[in-house]
């Protein structure tokens, strides 16, 4: 039994070091990688959709119907073609939601933003404060927000990575809400301009324990033919 034992801790070990090379994260949301946001990266061919949320800045409903600009694979850099400008100095976010079309662990949501000021943080053209996001498996309950950027340091620039980290999260429709206002009197902008949005993770891994019981009873199934 002692022989099994250590065998069991060493499969262990190597089943760790697997599960965390295939925890590397894909695109999920199904951007066009042939441009320049976000780009040529390894994507999972989830068949995503999205929407904008009713009650979002009615500019970018009207500016994106078809639901195309933010999986387009093209920032602002391009001008509106592939971007929405919310309303000037409105008070209004916009918020998409994206289908998964089924469940994937979540790693990263990540925006592409434009960013226009001059001289310093406050009040200066476009840019995005605050980024939200919400994660759910129904599509229905969401819960508290899985994670925020809050007050992104501004760097000028038509095509600025922001990205909203946190804990890995399992879920299968994904809500961004983007709002041109950070903290009060801290960091905003008079527009908040999106260029794409992309979300990352992959496959929901499978858990330790069964893939633990199942080697385990290789190693004893070795065991006993000997
Ligand atoms: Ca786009």
């Amino acid at each position: 039994m002692r022989n099994t034992f250590y065998w069991l801790v060493s499969a262990g070990a190597l089943l760790g070091v697997t599960l965390a090379a295939d925890a590397a994260p894909l695109l999920l949301s199904g951007n066009n990688t042939g441009g320049d946001y976000p780009g040529a990266v390894a994507a999972l061919a989830t068949g995503a959709t999205y929407n904008w949320l009713a009650g979002s800045d009615a500019d970018v409903i009207a500016q994106d119907p078809g639901y195309t600009k933010m999986t387009d694979g093209m920032s602002e850099a391009a001008g509106g073609y592939g971007a929405v400008y919310g309303g000037w100095g409105t008070t209004a976010t916009y918020t998409a939601v994206f289908d998964l079309k089924a469940a994937y662990q979540i790693d990263r949501v990540g925006v592409s933003a434009a960013f226009t000021f001059t001289d310093g943080n406050v009040d200066h053209s476009a840019g995005i404060g605050k980024l939200t996001v919400w994660t759910s498996v129904d599509g229905i309950n969401y819960g508290t927000a899985w994670g925020q950027l809050l007050d992104p340091t501004p760097v000028d620039g038509r095509n600025i990575d922001l990205s909203v980290l946190a804990a890995p999260v399992d879920a299968r429709y994904v809500k961004i809400e983007i709002d041109r206002i950070g903290s009060p009197g801290n960091t905003w902008y008079m527009q908040a301009r999106t260029g794409e949005i992309a979300i990352f993770g992959g496959a929901i891994p499978e858990p330790l324990s069964l893939g633990l019981l199942t080697l385990g009873a290789a190693v004893l199934a070795v065991r006993r033919r000997r």
